[in-house]
């Protein structure tokens, strides 16, 4: 049976910040994606999570990373080859694209101990790479997977049809197969343990069926990693969230045409300190 998600769910990650905290106590966060003509998506994902309250924001690209964001100089942009996976929350995936390079960052991403969100192409890739399957399997701590429908399908080698036919059943099935918390995208999205625990998200309207909305989430989510939050408490809040922002925006006439996923990020933040 599927619960109904709503902020009583993940409220005990919600902790008032210490007077004496510092950037350190929050986190940092690596974004790993942004291949030549998708720089865009790690971008709004790392935008995202510096507004979501992670320390500290690395964009991490696999070509020609910008000198710096100068819509959000915060962000420390970076080449994803030189980064250090060891110990640090990693969101990997948005506009990763499936070059070689995209193959050895998500190797190594899987294989360090720390949190780990894992969208788009990162999918696309477990979905096509046996190696990079099993590696995701036997991670000690389960990772965060956030697939739209026909990534899941990817994953489930499926059709996008079967798998919305069921999301309930598609989203417990990765789960338990992949060893994850799975965060099944779409209207209503479900979020699935492998213990078979379901939960179906409240928010969100058709205002988010738009480029660079999901990339947004993956940063979110990863923020929240960051910070110490447990997965399955990061998928929760991080759906509810998003939702609730494109929700508020259109009561403000921001949507639902037009919508941009930008516009989301300030009003996440918001949220998130309202909660
Ligand atoms: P259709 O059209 O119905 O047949 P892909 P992607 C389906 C990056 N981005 N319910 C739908 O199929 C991403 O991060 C970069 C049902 C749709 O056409 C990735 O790295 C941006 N079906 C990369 O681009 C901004 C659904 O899936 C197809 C569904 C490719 O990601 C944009 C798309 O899937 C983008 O985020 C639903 N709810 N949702 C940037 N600014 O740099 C999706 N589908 O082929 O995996 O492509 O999702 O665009
Ligand atoms: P992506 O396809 O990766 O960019 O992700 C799209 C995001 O927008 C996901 O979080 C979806 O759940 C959300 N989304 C897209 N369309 C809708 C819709 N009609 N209703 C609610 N959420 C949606
Ligand atoms: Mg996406």
């Amino acid at each position: 049976k599927a619960h109904l998600n709503q902020p009583e769910l993940f409220s005990e990650s919600m902790r008032p910040r210490p007077h004496n905290s510092h950037k350190g106590s929050f986190g940092d966060l690596i974004v790993v994606g942004g291949a030549r003509g998708m720089s865009g998506a790690a971008v709004l994902a790392a935008r995202a999570a510096a507004k979501c309250g992670a320390g500290r924001v690395f964009a991490a690209f696999l070509a020609d990373p910008p000198a710096y964001d100068c819509m959000q100089p915060e962000l420390m942009c970076r080449l994803a080859q030189e980064m250090n996976f060891a110990s640090t929350a990693v969101t990997i995936g948005p506009g990763l694209g499936n070059a070689d390079v995209a193959q050895e960052m998500l190797a190594r991403a899987l294989l360090a101990d720390a949190p780990l969100v894992i969208d788009a192409d990162a999918l696309n890739l477990i979905a096509s790479q046996g190696d990079l399957r099993q590696k995701l399997h036997d991670r000690a701590h389960p990772a965060l997977l956030t697939p739209h429908p026909l990534e899941a399908a990817r994953l489930l080698n499926t059709s996008a049809a079967q798998v919305q036919a069921d999301r309930l059943a598609a989203a417990r099935q990765l789960a338990a197969e992949l060893n994850c918390v799975v965060l099944l995208k779409g209207s209503g999205s479900v979020i699935a343990q492998k213990s078979g625990e379901l939960v179906v998200n409240t928010t969100g309207n058709p205002a988010l069926a738009t480029a660079g909305t999901g990339d947004v989430l993956a940063g979110i989510c990863g923020a929240l990693l960051a910070q110490g939050w447990r997965a399955w408490h990061a998928a929760l809040a991080g759906c509810w969230l998003h939702g609730a922002a494109a929700d508020t925006l259109v009561s403000q006439g921001v949507g639902p045409i037009g919508m941009t996923a930008s516009e989301l990020i300030p009003c996440v933040r918001t949220l998130l300190n309202r909660l």
